[in-house]
This record gives structure tokens, C-alpha cells and sequence, in this order.
């Protein structure tokens, strides 16, 4: 008998545990791979709750009068039109939880557009369809290369099964060392394009003509995903991008291959390419 209630008990927690693990991973943002979507995060879950609460409570008022004080009931409606106390409570109450917000939330958007003292500078340049990268400045300066879809025309048409990396694969990943300021300069060659790494909680658009810029640390090793995130073209969902955030040392070895061939006059970076990196973070 124990056992029974033990086995169903188990058959009952697993699908709600697999419902709060989809919540958390599918439905929810992307776990943060640095302070600023760490930020983010907090600040999206911390209003998401705010939201809740007005919501249950204004719906929970508005349906408990509709219910007890209904007209079948013998209540009347009790006339507050152009009732001044009631009208300045209803403007003052939501204009001190806008400011409110608007002062939590500043702090973080100062900080999103510091893109000062960075270790490393890199212009993103939006291509119809591919991105470019160029080190600019600090380690590895000079190296410079595209970063193109790799997936197969044939899984896009369905005629050859997706696989994990679907649409999120390519063949040089922007590679960056760990724990380090990285400033993301973008720009763009033809249409406007945007650069956006969510684990990263940055979104820039590459704008043609425009310098605009943006940064992350990353403070776990790993390969993170992004996208386009500016409707440019037909070919706007394959413009993928994907960093490769590794050591400090792995990231002195990287640069020093790929200045070793563009020395032999050969394309920086096609020795990284990410046919087999781990599924999207
Ligand atoms: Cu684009």
C-alpha cells in the first residue's frame, strides 16, 4: 500500500515538475550568462509580480462587486461621477508605481549604456545575411572575419530531420575570453540589423551609417546563441550569432592562431567552427 501511494504520489510530482522545469527553461528568459541579464532577469521577474498584483487585485474588486452587490439583490449603483477625491486617487496611485519603477529601473539602463573602460572592442557589422566581426581594440586586434549560417538548406526545406543546433550554428562563433569587458561596436552594410545576445541581456541595432555600441561580460565559459532581431531581409531568421566565451588562456591561444594565418595570408578563424558545439544557453 505504502508503496502504491509512493508510486502515484511520484507519477503525480513528475509531469509538475516537468511543468515547472518548461516554465523555467522554455517559457521563461534565458538563464543569465552575466551580471547585466542577471539584472534583467530580477528586474523582469520583480515587475512581472507588480503586474500580478494590480491585476488581482483590480479583477478580484471588480468581480467580487459584480457578484455581492448585484442588482438581483435589491443594491443599487452608487453614483461617483465627478467624485474629485476618487479622480485624484486613481491618477496619483498609478503615476507613484510608474515612478517607482522608472526609479528601480534606472540604475540598470545607466549601466547598459556604460561602455567605458572595456577590456576588448569589437564591431559587429550586420550583412544581408551574416555578420561580420572586427577586433578593434585590446587583445586580439586585427582579427577579423565573417560569421555565417551553417545549417543545412536541406533541413530548412525539411528534407533532412533538424537537428539541436537548428538555425543557431555557425561557422566562425565570435570567440571572447571570460570575465572580461567586451564593447560591442555595431554598425551595418546595408539594411538596419541588431545584434542580441539574451544570455548576455544585450540588443543593439546595426544601424547603416551609425555607430552604435553596447557590452557584456560573460562570466560562465560556454557557447551562447543569438539573432538577428531587426526584420532585414528574407533571409532575416538565418543570420544567426554565436559566441564562444572561453578562458583567458584559451582565448590568448585563439588569437595567436589566428594571427599566425593571417601572417601565412590564410582566413582568420575557419579552424573554430561549431558544427559540434553544445546545444543553445
Ligand atoms: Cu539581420
Amino acid at each position: 500500500m505504502k508503496k502504491l501511494i509512493a508510486s502515484s504520489l511520484l507519477a503525480l510530482a513528475m509531469p509538475i515538475a516537468a511543468f515547472a522545469n518548461d516554465m523555467t527553461t522554455k517559457y521563461n528568459l534565458r538563464v543569465p550568462a552575466s551580471g547585466m541579464a542577471e539584472s534583467l532577469y530580477t528586474m523582469h521577474t520583480v515587475l512581472m509580480i507588480i503586474c500580478l498584483v494590480i491585476f488581482v487585485a483590480v479583477f478580484g474588486v471588480m468581480f467580487y462587486s459584480i457578484y455581492a452587490h448585484r442588482k438581483s439583490k435589491g443594491h443599487q449603483a452608487v453614483d461617483f461621477h465627478e467624485s474629485t477625491s476618487i479622480e485624484i486617487a486613481w491618477t496619483v496611485i498609478p503615476f507613484l508605481i510608474v515612478v517607482g519603477i522608472g526609479i528601480y529601473a534606472t540604475p540598470t539602463l545607466m549601466a547598459q549604456k556604460d561602455t567605458t573602460n572595456a577590456d576588448i572592442t569589437i564591431k559587429a557589422t550586420g550583412h544581408q545575411w551574416k555578420w561580420g566581426y572586427d577586433y578593434l581594440k585590446g587583445e586580439g586586434t586585427g582579427i577579423a572575419f565573417y560569421s555565417t549560417l551553417t545549417t543545412p538548406y536541406e533541413q530548412r526545406v525539411n528534407q533532412q530531420p533538424k537537428t539541436l543546433n537548428y538555425l543557431s550554428e555557425v561557422d566562425n562563433p565570435l570567440v571572447v575570453p571570460v570575465g572580461k569587458k567586451i564593447r560591442v561596436v555595431t554598425t551595418a552594410n546595408d539594411v538596419i540589423h541588431a545584434w542580441m545576445v539574451p544570455a548576455f541581456g544585450v540588443k543593439q541595432d546595426a544601424i547603416p551609417g551609425f555607430v552604435r555600441d553596447t557590452w557584456f561580460k560573460a562570466e560562465r565559459v560556454g557557447t551562447y546563441n543569438g539573432h538577428c532581431a531587426e526584420l532585414c531581409g528574407k533571409d532575416h531568421a538565418f543570420m544567426p550569432i554565436v559566441v564562444r566565451v572561453v578562458t583567458p588562456e584559451e582565448y590568448t591561444v585563439w588569437v595567436a592562431e589566428q594571427q599566425k594565418k593571417a601572417a601565412q595570408g590564410q582566413p582568420a578563424a575557419v579552424a573554430m567552427a561549431s558544427g559540434s558545439a553544445p546545444a543553445r544557453q
